[in-house]
C-alpha cells in the first residue's frame, strides 16, 4: 500500500524535473546562437568602421617662434569604437607646455590652415583669432582627457628641452561622440572636417596687438604649427 501511494508522486517529480531539465537545455541553446550572432555583429562592425586619418604639421609665425620649424604628424586611428590620437611634433618652445586641439567650424563646413594672408591688422603674426577664419574655433582638446572636452587645463603634452614632444591618447568613440554633440551638435563625428593646430611660443615673444581667447595669454595660444586632417 505505501509504494503505491509514493508511486504517482514520483512520477510527477520525473516529469516535472524531465520538461524543466530539456527547457533550460532549449534556453542555453538560444543563449549561444544569440552570443554567436553579437560576436559576428561585433566583428563586422570592427571591420567597417576601421579608419585612419594623417595629417602633416606646417609651420605657422616662425617670425614669433625664434625662426624655427614646427613640423610633425597627426595621426587618427579608429578601431571599433576606439579612437588612437597620436601627434608627434617638433621645432616648439622647449620645456613649454603647448596647448593642441582639432579645430572646426561650428557649421560643420571645411577648414584650412591660415596663412600669411590672415593677418588682418599686419603686426606679423596670426594669432588665434584671426586664424579662426579658416581653422574654425577650438573643438577638441588634445590633452589628458579629451572626452572632457576642456580646453583650460595643465595636461596639455610638454616640450623637451629640444623643443619636441609626442603625445599619444585611445579614447572612447561613442562618449567622444556624445560628448562632442552635447557642446557643438554635430550629428557625425566627421574628422576630414577638422584642422589640427598647436599652439604657444616664449612670454614676450608677440606683439601687444596680438589677441587671446578665454583670458588665456596671447603667447600659450598663437598658432604655431598647423595640419588639415585628411582621411586616408
Ligand atoms: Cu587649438
Amino acid at each position: 500500500m505505501k509504494d503505491m501511494k509514493i508511486a504517482p508522486r514520483f512520477l510527477l517529480l520525473i516529469l516535472v524535473l524531465g520538461f524543466s531539465l530539456t527547457s533550460c537545455k532549449d534556453n542555453n541553446r538560444t543563449l549561444d546562437v544569440e552570443e554567436r550572432d553579437l560576436r559576428l555583429e561585433e566583428a563586422e562592425s570592427e571591420e567597417i568602421s576601421e579608419e585612419i586619418y594623417r595629417a602633416k604639421i606646417s609651420s605657422l609665425n616662425e617670425n614669433v617662434n625664434e625662426g624655427r620649424n614646427v613640423s610633425g604628424n597627426v595621426t587618427l586611428k579608429i578601431e571599433g569604437d576606439e579612437l588612437q590620437i597620436t601627434v608627434e611634433a617638433s621645432g616648439l618652445e622647449p620645456n613649454m607646455q603647448h596647448l593642441q586641439h582639432l579645430h572646426g567650424m561650428k557649421n560643420g563646413t571645411e577648414t584650412t590652415c591660415p596663412d600669411a594672408a590672415a593677418d588682418k591688422n599686419n603686426d606679423g603674426v596670426v594669432d588665434i583669432i584671426e586664424a579662426t577664419e579658416s581653422a574654425g574655433i577650438t573643438m577638441i582638446p588634445f590633452h589628458g582627457d579629451p572626452v572632457n572636452m576642456e580646453i583650460k587645463t595643465h595636461s596639455y603634452p610638454k616640450t623637451d628641452a629640444e623643443g619636441n614632444f609626442t603625445y599619444s591618447q585611445t579614447v572612447d568613440l561613442d562618449s567622444l561622440r556624445s560628448a562632442f554633440k552635447n557642446k557643438f551638435g554635430w550629428e557625425e563625428l566627421d574628422f576630414s572636417k577638422f584642422t589640427y593646430m598647436v599652439h604657444g611660443v616664449e612670454e614676450g615673444a608677440l606683439p601687444n596687438t596680438a589677441a587671446s581667447v578665454m583670458d588665456v595669454p596671447a603667447n600659450v595660444t598663437v598658432p604655431v604649427g598647423c595640419a588639415k586632417i585628411n582621411k586616408e
